[in-house]
């Protein structure tokens, strides 16, 4: 068993620096896409032996030293009640967007090992077949709000900020129930054998400092909370978090994952006695070989005061990205960072 992934979690030494990818899993894998022909995204994530099949795709090719599950974030608002269609190219759609107290009301707190056995199913299977930890995920509340509140992707955030502004108790309330009906789903995960859980905050980005502290960051210390006693590393991963950095590391998080925007030794001096996971620039995978090792190279020196650190893109890896980048880039994080 490889736990060096889950000794840099604790801030423990280790021989190398552990790297997986984020959104290792998907369509820039032919084999991913070879899956997908047979099958819609939503069918692929509720079939649990085709889940695991692959979560393991990347494992076994790249080499990475963490696998997570394969799922989607907005599985557990559909288990929340709302309807979801993921359509090709256009992304993730809600068509009953939430948008009022009665809407609201209609969502539930799902039961996590009935209405989502199949993510359990799934991460029960993995840790049979993996060498290496297992990571469980959910979205944070208010990346996962945002698509319930405009229906689904979005650049601008109008509906969200409206809600915000105009509504706050609405805004928050719809915020505790995504936090009640997370921490349920995450607490399944981890007793269904995930060894390690990170939030996704895509989004949350778009607020300012105040906003964050107000809006957002309290759920996500709730979350943390409830997650404690299960013992695994707690992850909390603020996309185009750089300015929330000081208040992202009050989360109960184990582990800050950055995006590229920050010079990775500056984000390591906010965060402290945490482990750092991230942080290079998605789109570096597309230099030549030889600017790519070099980059990597200096991103592992300048982490080197950090009190464990996981090797990671700044965000989720392209669709269009070559393989035997990302393939390159993992023997090198290895090669480089040996010890
Ligand atoms: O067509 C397809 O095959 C679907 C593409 C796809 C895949 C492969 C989607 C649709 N989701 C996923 C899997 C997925 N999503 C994983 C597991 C794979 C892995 O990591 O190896 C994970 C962890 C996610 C998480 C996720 N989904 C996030 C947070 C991470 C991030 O990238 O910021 C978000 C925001 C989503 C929403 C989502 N799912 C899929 C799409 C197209 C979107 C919308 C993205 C957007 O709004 O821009």
């Amino acid at each position: 068993m490889n736990d060096t992934f889950l000794k840099a979690c604790r801030g423990e030494k280790t021989a190398y620096t552990p790297i997986w990818i984020m959104r290792q899993a998907g369509r820039y894998l032919p084999d991913y896409q070879k899956v997908r022909e047979n099958v819609t995204f939503l069918e692929l994530c509720k079939t649990p032996e085709l889940c695991v099949e692959v979560t393991m795709q990347p494992v076994d090719l790249l080499g990475v030293d963490a696998a997570i599950l394969f799922s989607d974030i907005l599985i557990l608002m559909e288990a929340m009640g709302a309807t979801l269609q993921f359509h090709e190219g256009r992304g993730p759609i809600f068509h009953h967007t939430i948008r009022d107290q009665v809407a609201l009301d209609r969502l539930i707190v799902p039961d996590a090992d009935e209405a989502t056995w199949f993510v359990m199913e799934t991460i029960r299977l993995l840790r049979k077949e993996l060498q290496v930890p297992l990571i469980g995920f959910a979205g944070a509340p208010f990346t996962c709000a945002t698509y319930l509140i405009e229906g689904g992707s979005s650049k601008v955030f109008w509906e969200t900020k409206k809600m915000m502004y105009r509504e706050p108790e609405l805004f928050h309330n719809l915020m505790a129930k995504i936090t009640d009906s997370t921490i349920f789903y995450l607490q399944a995960q981890a007793r269904a054998g995930a060894q390690a859980l990170q939030l996704f905050d895509s989004w949350v980005g778009i607020l300012g400092p105040d906003d964050f502290a107000e809006f957002a960051l309290p759920y996500v210390q709730r979350i943390m909370a409830a997650l404690k006693p299960y013992d695994v590393p707690l992850i909390y991963f603020a996309n185009n978090g750089a300015t929330l950095l000081d208040l992202s590391v009050t989360s109960g998080a184990d582990v800050i994952g950055l995006d590229w925007r920050i010079p990775i030794g500056e984000a390591i001096k906010k965060v402290g006695g945490k482990a750092v996971q991230g942080n290079l620039d998605p789109f570096a995978l597309l230099l030549p070989k030889d600017r790519l090792r070099e980059r990597i190279g200096r991103l592992l020196k300048d982490a080197e005061g950090a009190h464990g650190h996981i090797f990671n893109l700044g965000h989720g890896i392209h669709q269009f990205t070559p393989p035997e980048q990302a393939k390159f880039c993992v023997d090198t994080v290895h090669e480089l960072s040996s010890r």
